[in-house]
């Protein structure tokens, strides 16, 4: 692991890093496994998270043996009609759902002259960033339309590392999932996780809770 004076950039994901919008995407597509008679379960809402939205849908109809009930054009239409029904949750978002810590760390590691850039899965993270008032900190967001492959493929690192004009061994990639951790680390990334103790193994620096995540407590795990 590279040493915390090598670091000079932060990749966040969004969804679970930044902000709590877990809650609105399980919300939301709880109402498509409604739909198809999938059984919701806190499972499938974990195995989820930092999945696309098309992939999400096909895991959702894989969960209750509905894997070929459903042509192209009817998938897309299911997945539209979820992301409407997110897109309203988005709206109620204000600077006081980001993350305990959070924006203290955002503006800390600004301030600090690290560069910072989004690799979240959602296309919807430009309107939530916006919302949350957060925007002006970011040098740049991956375009997740832009993607060959998603999450754990390390493209997504890769891509936000072109963004922050930095070696990959520079960056830490923050992420709430098992995807995104992979991503990360076969980006070449110090990945940094955070969820409950025993959730993410593969993290090589791990914090339990957002509120733990400060430029001082990230320097104290990696140099030790
Ligand atoms: P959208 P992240 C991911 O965001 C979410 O974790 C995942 O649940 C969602 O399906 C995906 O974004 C796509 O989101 O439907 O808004 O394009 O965790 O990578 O920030
Ligand atoms: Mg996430």
């Amino acid at each position: 692991m590279p040493k915390f004076a090598d670091i000079k950039g932060f990749a966040f994901d969004l969804d679970g890093v930044i902000t709590d919008t877990a809650r609105l995407h399980g919300q939301a597509w709880r109402q498509t496994a409604d739909t198809v008679g999938t059984p919701w379960t806190a499972e499938l809402a974990e195995s989820l998270k930092g999945i696309s939205r098309l992939e999400s849908l096909e895991m959702i109809l894989a969960a209750g043996g509905h894997a070929n009930d459903y042509t192209e054009r009817e998938k897309e239409a299911l997945a539209d009609e979820k992301n409407e029904a997110y897109q309203e949750l988005i709206k109620t978002l204000t600077p006081a759902d980001i993350l305990p810590g959070m924006g203290d760390f955002i503006r800390d590691a600004v301030a600090q002259g690290y560069r910072l850039s989004i690799a979240s899965a959602s296309k919807n993270a430009p309107a939530i960033l916006n919302n949350l008032g957060l925007t002006k900190y970011f040098i740049g967001i991956v375009d997740p339309a832009t993607l060959s492959a998603g999450k754990p493929d390390p493209e997504i690192f890769v891509r936000a590392a072109a963004v922050l004009d930095l070696p990959n061994e520079q960056i830490i990639g923050l992420e709430d999932s098992a995807a995104g951790i992979k991503s990360i680390n076969a980006a070449g990334q110090t990945s940094l996780g955070i969820a409950a103790a025993g959730v993410l193994p593969e993290a090589k620096l791990h914090f339990t809770a957002t509120s733990q995540v400060t430029l001082a407590t990230i320097a104290t795990k990696m140099n030790q």
